[in-house]
Parts: structure tokens; C-alpha cells; sequence
């Protein structure tokens, strides 16, 4: 039995999930989904995601998808171990939430359609969407400039400690900074201090390690 992710090791989603359990200690195998033949949309991999998506994950009996639902599970089922990844006062905990959802709401949004621009559409053999990835800058530094003036005034964007609303921000923005568009980020001092911080951590350094293109 055990802990078990269906995903593929260089995917954001995946590695949102893995980096949470690597700063959780919580062993772990990485099932590899075969995407290029379909498998995920096809059974048996649909009876573990019925939109058949990466990651999938399995803890014992319990079946789980979408990846910030599953770290989230990961952070409260190992509280006890690892890095406490929930706030270490109620205040805390409940800034935890609040940009747990800034993060799904507003950095994702603005983030994710570049990374598929920049990075994955290129690799397919496609050519970015220039206007898009344009708008979508835009919209990025907007919300990077409420970052700034947050990471001002404390470390972490919940509060003093790193807690599992700067993990969730890792995988797109890692990708990110492998583009002309890294500047989004290094230009501004307080983002990009933040950013140097939690891309150090040994548990994403080891996570990230294959997430290239
Ligand atoms: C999104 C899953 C997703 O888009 C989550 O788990 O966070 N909100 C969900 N997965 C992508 C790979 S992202 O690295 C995927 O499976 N794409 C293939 C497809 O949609 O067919």
C-alpha cells in the first residue's frame, strides 16, 4: 500500500504533490503515466481521476485528485512530521488559506497559460502565442506588484514562516524563470528574494532537479 502519485515527474501538478511530500518526509512512489499513449484518459486511470488529469494520488485506501487537494491532505494527514507546512499560530493558519487561494485564483491564472506558451507548446513543435503570452505577463506583474508590497513587510507570503501557500507557487514560477520572462520575478526585490529562498530548499532543489525542457 503506501503513498502513491500517478503523474509525471517534470508536470507542474505532479511536482506540486511531490514537493509537499518531500518537505513532509512522507515516503513515496511516483507511478509514471504513460500521456504520449493516452493512458490517462482510458481506464484503470480514469477510476482515479474521472477527468483524466495528472496527478492521481493513493494513500492506502484513499483515492485523491487535483494537486493542491492532495498536498493539502498531505500537510494535515502528517502534521506531525516533516515541515510544518500550516502556520504555526490560528492567524497564520487562516493567512495560510487566504493565499492558498490567491495562489489557484489569481497567480495560477495569469501564470500557467505562459508556461504553456513558452515552454510546453514549443516542445510539441508549436509556436507561442506572442499576443497571449503578452496579456498574460501583464496580468502576472499586476499581481506580482501585491506580492512585492506583501514580501515587504514579511518573509513568507502567509507570514514568517514558509508554509504550503509559497510551496504551491514553486512549479510554474521555477518554469517561469527558465524564460525571457524570469524578469517578471528577478525585478522585483522583495518577490525575487522570496523566490531565491524557497527555490533553495533542499526538497524542491532534489523535486526540480528533472524539470527541464
Ligand atoms: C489540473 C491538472 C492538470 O491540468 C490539478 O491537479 O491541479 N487542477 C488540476 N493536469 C495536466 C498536467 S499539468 O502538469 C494534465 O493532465 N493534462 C492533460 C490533459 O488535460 O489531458
Amino acid at each position: 500500500m503506501g503513498v502513491k502519485v500517478y503523474g509525471v515527474a517534470r508536470s507542474t501538478c505532479t511536482t506540486r504533490v511531490l514537493v509537499c511530500l518531500e518537505e513532509k518526509g512522507v515516503d513515496y512512489e511516483l507511478v509514471p503515466v504513460n500521456m504520449a499513449a493516452g493512458a490517462h484518459k482510458q481506464q484503470p486511470f480514469l477510476s482515479l481521476n474521472p477527468f483524466g488529469q495528472i496527478p492521481a494520488f493513493e494513500d492506502g485506501d484513499l483515492k485523491l485528485f487535483e494537486s493542491r487537494a492532495i498536498s493539502k491532505y498531505v500537510a494535515h494527514r502528517y502534521k506531525d512530521i516533516g515541515t510544518d507546512l500550516l502556520g504555526t499560530s490560528p492567524a497564520e493558519t487562516y493567512s495560510v488559506g487566504v493565499w492558498l487561494e490567491v495562489e489557484a485564483h489569481q497567480f495560477n491564472p495569469a501564470i500557467q497559460p505562459m508556461v504553456y506558451e513558452l515552454l510546453v507548446k514549443p516542445s510539441r513543435g508549436g509556436t507561442p502565442d506572442a499576443a497571449l503570452v503578452e496579456a498574460q505577463a501583464a496580468k502576472l506583474g499586476k499581481v506580482l506588484d501585491v506580492y512585492e508590497e506583501v514580501l515587504a513587510k514579511r518573509k513568507y507570503l502567509a507570514g514568517d514562516v514558509f508554509s504550503l501557500a509559497d510551496l504551491h507557487h514553486l512549479p510554474c514560477a521555477h518554469y517561469i524563470m527558465l524564460t525571457p520572462y524570469a524578469s517578471l520575478i528577478a525585478s522585483r526585490k522583495h518577490v525575487n528574494a522570496w523566490w531565491e529562498d524557497i527555490s533553495s530548499r533542499p526538497a524542491w532543489k532534489k523535486v526540480s532537479a528533472c524539470m527541464k525542457f
